[in-house]
């Protein structure tokens, strides 16, 4: 029987990452990512040593095609054009990425839109984002111009406001830490470095994901 994983699924163990996050190769650390039980994608090449131009649509395209050989959907950061180019499964923004309304009405794909209180998880649900992030969770050495921690009292209170939109936290998620923001009612984890600066990405990934089903099952 085929299993077609619903979007909550796909969620659980989201692994973001760039060429600059990677010690290694980021084709391989992303083959070894998914090898090891992450369950979504999404190509966030950004900041120093960071590819851009055709280089950045060249690696795109490989990981692109890695994410198609596992069946994991794989996502863009920021980059309209670059999704739309590669047909991407989904596309990821920020508050700081445009016209969010004009960006849904574009992308017609998977939306995920990071947010950072309960407003702004109110207007994403509203305008027909797939997905939001949540963040950051923890201190977080992965994104320079990062907002304020918010912990995941911050998810606490979207649920509690009623807003049910599938979640993920993000920001200095790890296995010691993970199983708390599952507990206010996230849907997943987004993760980079605890898996990108792991000296066996595979063997993270591979506990993280063990762990992960531990938790949900425990739901
Ligand atoms: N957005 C909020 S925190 C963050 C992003 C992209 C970085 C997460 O990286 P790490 O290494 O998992 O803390
Ligand atoms: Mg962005």
């Amino acid at each position: 029987m085929i299993h077609n994983p619903s979007l909550i699924e796909q969620l659980s163990l989201y692994f973001v990452c760039g060429s600059q996050n990677c010690f290694n190769d980021i084709e391989n650390t992303i083959r070894d990512a998914i090898m090891g039980g992450v369950t979504m994608i999404q190509y966030r090449e950004k900041g120093e040593g960071a590819y851009s131009g055709e280089e950045k649509v060249i690696v795109a395209q490989k990981i692109k095609t890695i994410c198609k050989q596992f069946s994991v959907p794989f996502i863009v950061n920021d980059d309209v054009q670059l999704a739309t180019i590669l047909d991407a499964d989904g596309l990821h923004v920020g508050q700081e990425d445009g016209d969010l309304i004009d960006i849904r009405n574009r992308w017609r794909g998977i939306l995920g839109i990071s947010t950072h209180n309960v407003e702004e998880a109110r207007d994403a649900q509203k305008i027909g984002a797939d997905y939001i992030g949540v963040g950051p969770m923890y201190p977080t050495f992965s994104k320079e111009d990062h907002a304020k921690v918010k912990g995941p009292m911050m998810i606490k209170n979207i649920r509690t406001a009623g807003i049910r939109i599938p979640l993920v936290g993000i920001g200095g998620i790890n296995q010691e830490n993970m199983r708390s923001v599952m507990e206010v009612g996230a849907d997943g984890v987004a993760v980079i470095s605890a898996i990108s600066r792991a000296s066996n990405p595979f063997q993270a990934a591979l506990e993280l994901s063990l762990s992960m089903e531990k938790i949900k099952k425990e739901n």
